[in-house]
């Protein structure tokens, strides 16, 4: 088998986290601040690496600076990475639990190191220690992180970091606590120790992508996203037809817009105020959307206007969820909001020619026509009868 270096294994590996931590607090600084948890990591990444370097210079610095500095270190800075991923998975930190595994961990070690010298009860002691932080830490990325693949990968790490740890600690018992030293050429050590550089290197690069790929997400569901009602924006609605439209014409069917307008909406806003006026918008999008299937997209077109994509339904269908949503809208049984109405207007296509500007002219002329007949009303575009 070959041999490996081992301190000069753990000494390059230091580096990688200490860089990496640097980035990550630029990172957490930027970061929207729903996003939590990546300072914790950052902290985690750059106290690694210090603790790697304390280890690594065994023999070249005074021995309690680097037992207590680089296994003391070891327990901060994996609790970190604990309480860094639930508070980014929203999870209740458990601060307790790591400050008890640090004061148990700085116990055992200055008791091994000065009352009762071990060097194989103290690597015992702080591998039990480590176990426990990593089994949890595996806990929290593939239960919370299952969605995220990056998140995944951080798991399986530390599960097999787990599993290394735990097999430290058998072979450890096994031997009847026999004295190898850190940087001993046995087998288990070197796997011990590689594997330990390893996710130090690993888990700083893969908490990095885990914070970018949460972000890159929420930036993506924000830009197509309107932020007052939480609908699809212009933009997603229009991807949104782009879709159906492509599908319409590989499989046939029929394709319906749905525009409504809210009526004297103004009137709205100039009698009871701005703020009201949005809670009414809001109310609308939450009524509607309950009346509502997932197949249907629906979009705040901009102002008070919203328009509603429906694939594969008729027409006298796609008119009679027009009408209950009118009349759910006409109920006004909010009694902290003021009664307000909307008025709709329909366009169907079941011919290729169904594009975005076609569909909201004819939806348009309809809606136009519903608020010249009173308002309150729904009217179907007459081409929608021409198909
Ligand atoms: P009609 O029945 O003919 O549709 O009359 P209307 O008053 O609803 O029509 P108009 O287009 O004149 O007024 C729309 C108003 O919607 C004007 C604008 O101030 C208001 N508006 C647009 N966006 C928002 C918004 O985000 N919040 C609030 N509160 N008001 C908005
Ligand atoms: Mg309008
Ligand atoms: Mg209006």
């Amino acid at each position: 088998m070959p041999t490996f270096d081992l301190r000069t294994v753990l000494l390059m590996s230091s580096v990688m986290p200490g860089l990496t931590a640097l980035v990550m607090f630029s990172l957490a600084r930027n970061f929207p601040t729903n996003i939590r948890g990546v300072g914790n990591w950052a902290y985690g990444a750059l106290i690694v690496s210090v603790a790697d370097i304390l280890l690594a210079l065994r023999g070249g610095v005074p021995d309690w600076l680097s037992i207590m500095g680089g296994n003391c270190g070891l327990i901060l800075s994996t609790g970190l990475w604990l309480i860094g991923s639930q508070r980014f998975f929203g999870c209740l930190p458990s601060w307790r639990f790591v400050k008890l595994m640090l004061v148990i961990g700085a116990i055992g070690e200055s008791w091994m190191t000065w009352a009762q010298p071990s060097a194989a009860g103290r690597a015992l002691w702080i591998n039990v220690i480590l176990a426990l932080i990593y089994f949890r830490q595996t806990f929290v990325m593939l239960r919370y992180g299952r969605h995220d693949s990056s998140a995944m990968f951080v798991g399986a790490m530390f599960l097999i970091e787990t599993a290394v740890t735990v097999l430290r600690v058998v072979t450890s018992i096994g031997s009847g606590f026999a004295q190898t030293g850190l940087f001993a050429r046995d087998f288990v050590q070197t796997i011990y120790v590689g594997t330990g550089a390893l996710t130090s290197l690993l888990a700083t690069v893969g908490f990095m992508l885990v914070a970018m790929n949460r972000l890159r997400v929420q930036l993506e569901q924000q830009s197509l996203a309107d932020p007052l009602t939480g609908l699809l924006n212009r933009r997603a609605f229009l991807n949104a037809h782009q879709e159906e439209r492509e599908k319409m014409l590989r499989t046939g069917g029929l394709l319906s817009l749905v525009l409504i307008d809210l009526d004297h909406f103004k009137a709205i806003n100039d009698t009871y105020g701005h703020v009201k006026g949005d809670e009414v918008l809001v109310d609308f999008s939450t009524r509607a959307a309950g009346l509502l299937t997932r197949r249907n997209h629906f979009s705040r077109w901009g102002g008070e206007e919203f328009a509603i994509l429906v694939p594969g339904s008729r027409p006298e269908d796609v008119f009679d969820l027009a009408e209950a949503l009118r009349s759910r809208i006409a109920l006004n049984d909010e009694p902290s909001l003021p009664a307000y109405t909307c008025s709709i207007g329909i366009a169907c296509s079941v011919t290729g020619d169904a594009t975005i500007e076609r569909l909201v002219k004819d939806a348009d002329e309809a809606l136009y026509r519903a608020k010249r007949n009173g308002r309150n009303s729904v009217e179907l575009s007459d081409q929608a009868i021409l198909v």
